[in-house]
């Protein structure tokens, strides 16, 4: 018999931690990818601020960072009635489904991640139980929307394994309940690295604010801080083995002009870092400038921002309550009347 249902459009989630302002790495990395991504599936993209307090906040900055960071996933085009956009705290399934799935995770395998243990050793003085395990809350958020797709950046490669192991037991043990998914890892700017130490990722939450650029500096702050990227004395512009900085600055240019590497080698063939450095500014500016924009005009409207939240957390919780009332069954709770 023909099959004339239409199929079923795939799904993608990802999330964004509003701990701290979002750097050129969270958006070559990750943002850019959301929007093209968003109009060929069915999405979901949420601000992690459960996430972000595995590190400590000051309040006030704190409720300024998830409304800027929920601003900014519009800034980047992406459209509330189309994707869901919402705020990983307003829908409470996010940490009921966590709870649980810390009962089908083994301390062993949470204690080989390394993003843990980088993050204990830059926060010795508060390694908390939510810091070991954030992967557990990460596969929550993924499982949840039952999304086959994930976009993220290359670091947050390992943490897709375990949200894949957890699936697959739990699919085991019971029946199939979750959609294991897959990474999605675009080809260019997977890990933008530190501009100061380009052996490092670039990150918001680095205490040295010229190792990264934010996707809300002005021009001028942008074209100081690529100038001030640490390169190498070989002088010449050319992607190489052991040539983080060049490399890093290569790829930023690349991804913003959408020039491949031997061209931009072609083109700048004995001419030197400083005229490489401000071609690379000069590019950045004009990346980010449409989403500086944007931002700024969502920025002026908190009421409209509540209200896609609002709505947003509607939409997402109506899936997520589904996976999380089909998981109780199977484990085996009284589910309320
Ligand atoms: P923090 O620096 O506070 O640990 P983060 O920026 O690493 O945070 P998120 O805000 O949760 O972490 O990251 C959002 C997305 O940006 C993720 O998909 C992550 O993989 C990606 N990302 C983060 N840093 C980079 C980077 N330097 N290069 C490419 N992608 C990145
Ligand atoms: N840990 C992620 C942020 C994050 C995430 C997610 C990404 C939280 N939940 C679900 C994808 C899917 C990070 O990028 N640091």
């Amino acid at each position: 018999m023909e099959n004339n249902a239409p199929e079923k459009r795939k799904r993608i989630l990802s999330c964004i931690q509003p701990s701290g302002i979002p750097t050129l790495g969270n958006y070559l990395g990750a943002l850019k990818n959301w929007k093209t991504l968003s109009e060929d599936f069915d999405s979901a993209f949420a601000v992690a601020d459960l996430h972000a307090i595995t590190v400590r906040q000051e309040p006030a900055k704190f409720r300024k960072q998830i409304t800027e960071v929920l601003a900014l996933l519009l800034a980047i085009g992406l459209d509330p009635e189309k994707s869901i956009v919402f705020i990983q705290s307003h829908v409470p399934a996010h940490s009921q489904l966590a709870w649980i799935l810390n009962c089908y995770t083994q301390f062993g395998e949470m204690s080989r991640m390394t993003q843990f243990k980088d993050k204990s050793k830059a926060h010795a003085d508060n390694v908390n139980v939510g810091l070991f395990s954030y992967p557990v809350l990460m596969a929550a958020d993924i499982l949840l929307y039952q999304a086959d797709l994930v976009p993220v950046g290359i670091d947050q490669k390992q943490h897709l394994e375990i949200a894949r192991d957890i699936a697959n037991r739990f699919n085991t043990i019971y029946s199939p309940t979750f959609t294991v998914p897959e990474p999605y890892i675009g080809k260019q700017g997977a890990k933008v690295m530190s501009l100061q130490d380009p052996t490092k990722k670039m990150s918001k939450s680095d205490p040295n604010p010229k190792s990264y650029v934010s996707v809300f500096d002005t021009p001028d702050v942008i074209v100081k801080k690529i100038k001030s990227a640490v390169t190498d004395c070989e002088g010449k512009v050319c992607y190489g083995e052991g040539r983080d900085g060049v490399n890093n600055l290569m790829s930023i240019y690349s991804c913003c002009t959408g020039l491949d590497y031997d061209r931009i080698a072609a083109d700048f063939e004995g001419k030197g870092y400083g005229e490489f450095k401000a071609a690379v500014a000069e590019a950045v500016v004009e990346e980010l400038r449409p989403v500086r924009e944007r931002f700024d005009r969502y920025m002026g409207d908190k009421a409209y921002l509540l209200d896609v939240a609002a709505k947003g957390a509607q939409r997402a919780s109506s899936i997520a309550d589904r996976t999380l009332n089909k998981v109780m069954k199977k484990v085996g709770f009284v589910l309320p009347k």
